[in-house]
């Protein structure tokens, strides 16, 4: 059988249950993930300021890494054209690209050192999120927009300011809405004797980040809290209490990636309550392993129960990226594997009868309701997966592999 039959017939096991394909797959078509840069090259970036800091770690040491512009944004190419539908891409500061000679600070960036990758994402049409860069650099050692030194916060602020002014480029030139997201490591190794001041000093710092002119129907500033960095266990500034309640207060977005919370915790089970009370979300999708690991998003239950409360909540209102960093497997795979196992998980919730299972839950049926949610689980999503790559024209099933061996082959295992 063709992709296309087996579409055909599985189209009609759906509609008995009363869920159209038809209408999952063209809402799919509609979710842009941004796909995070720093998989390509383990977070390094172009400025070689520093190895990477800040209690994140990318492990592994496989070759053919990308090492320049040209090699990221063709290892990216690579990766997009085996990922159906348009995506945004996510990109860092320390992914400014200089002339040739030309050095300059975090706290000097310009809209002008982005310029190639507006006009990498314009010729394939899409859209770019941002980060400012408060690691892998020599003013980052102790702390950032936490510092007790004056010079030192006042460079990170600076460098906040900067990054809003480069965001709102990327949302001028490409028409798409900028996610801009602060994620800083500060924190401490042990238990500090003064939980405080770090964190009024970074209140603050981005107090006087987001105190600049810039179009909030453009740029949509996020911040991102996280539990613990590694040497940094005990305490953490920026925790999800502070950014929860900064964001609330200041109009701004929370950043939940879920690596970032305790093990046992659920991402899923917050985005309902965050968008009660904000328009607007953003996630880090990825995979923690024992720890904050940034391993490669699975189709698992995990990533699956996101995707269900993305859909049910609204997708428009989630600023959807991914976030993990494997430098023990072919890096474009990586790619290319989590982006359409988010992918997936988005169709599997799209493909659920939602209403059916909202009934039963508010008429207390929940003996039906586990029945049917647990059966749902091997309707043949497959069929209606395969037949939406066909039609963005991509490769189905793992026949997209081959390709990423003839690139391993011709390209990246020249890069010695
Ligand atoms: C770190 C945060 C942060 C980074 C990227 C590189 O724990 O998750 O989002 O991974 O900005
Ligand atoms: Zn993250």
């Amino acid at each position: 059988m063709t992709t296309m039959e087996r579409y055909q017939s599985t189209k009609e096991i759906y509609a008995a249950i009363g869920v159209d394909t038809e209408e999952a797959i063209s809402t799919l078509s509609k979710i842009p993930i941004s796909m995070h840069c720093w998989q390509g090259d383990d977070v390094t970036g172009f400025e070689h300021a520093g190895s990477l800091s800040g209690g994140i770690q990318a492990t592994g040491n496989y070759p053919g890494k990308a090492r320049t512009p040209e090699e990221l944004m063709s290892d990216m190419d690579k990766a997009l054209s085996l990922i159906p539908g348009i995506h945004k891409i996510n990109l860092h500061a320390c992914y400014a690209i200089f002339e040739p000679g030309e050095s300059v600070d975090r706290d000097q960036l310009e809209p002008k050192h982005f310029r190639r990758w507006v006009d990498f994402a314009k010729e394939r049409k899409l859209g770019i999120d941002f980060n400012p860069t408060f690691f892998s650099h020599p003013k980052a050692m102790d702390a950032t927009l936490s510092s007790e030194k004056d010079d030192i916060r006042k460079f990170w602020i600076e460098h906040g300011k900067c990054s809003i002014k480069i965001a709102e480029y990327f949302a001028e030139e490409l028409g798409v809405p900028c996610c801009m997201n602060i994620w800083i490591p500060d924190g401490y190794k042990d238990i500090p004797a003064d939980r405080t001041s770090p964190r009024v000093r970074l209140k603050d710092s981005l107090d006087q980040m987001i105190s600049i002119p810039y179009d909030k129907s453009k740029v949509y500033v996020a911040v991102e809290s996280k539990v613990f960095g590694i040497g940094l266990e005990s305490y953490t500034v920026g925790s999800h209490e502070f950014y929860m309640n900064y964001a609330a207060k200041n109009n701004l977005l929370c950043l939940l990636d879920n690596g970032h919370y305790h093990p046992t915790e659920s991402v899923a089970d917050k985005i309902s309550s965050m968008l009660l009370f904000s328009d607007h979300l953003a996630l880090h999708v990825t995979r923690s392993v024992r720890w904050d690991s940034d391993h490669i998003v699975l189709f698992d239950d995990e990533t699956r129960e996101i995707a269900k409360e993305i859909i049910r909540n609204g997708y428009e209102k989630v600023f959807l990226a991914l976030d993990f960093f494997d430098a023990s497997i072919n890096r474009i795979a990586a790619w290319v594997i989590g982006m359409r196992n988010m992918q997936k998980a988005l169709l599997s919730a799209l493909l659920l009868p939602t209403d059916k299972l909202t009934s039963l839950q508010k008429n207390r049926d929940l003996t039906e309701l586990i029945m049917l949610q647990e059966e749902m689980k091997l309707y043949p999503i497959g069929d209606v997966w395969n037949y939406f790559c066909e039609i963005k024209e991509v490769p189905a099933t793992e026949d997209w592999f081959p390709i990423i061996r003839d690139y391993e082959k011709n390209v990246l295992s020249k890069r010695i």
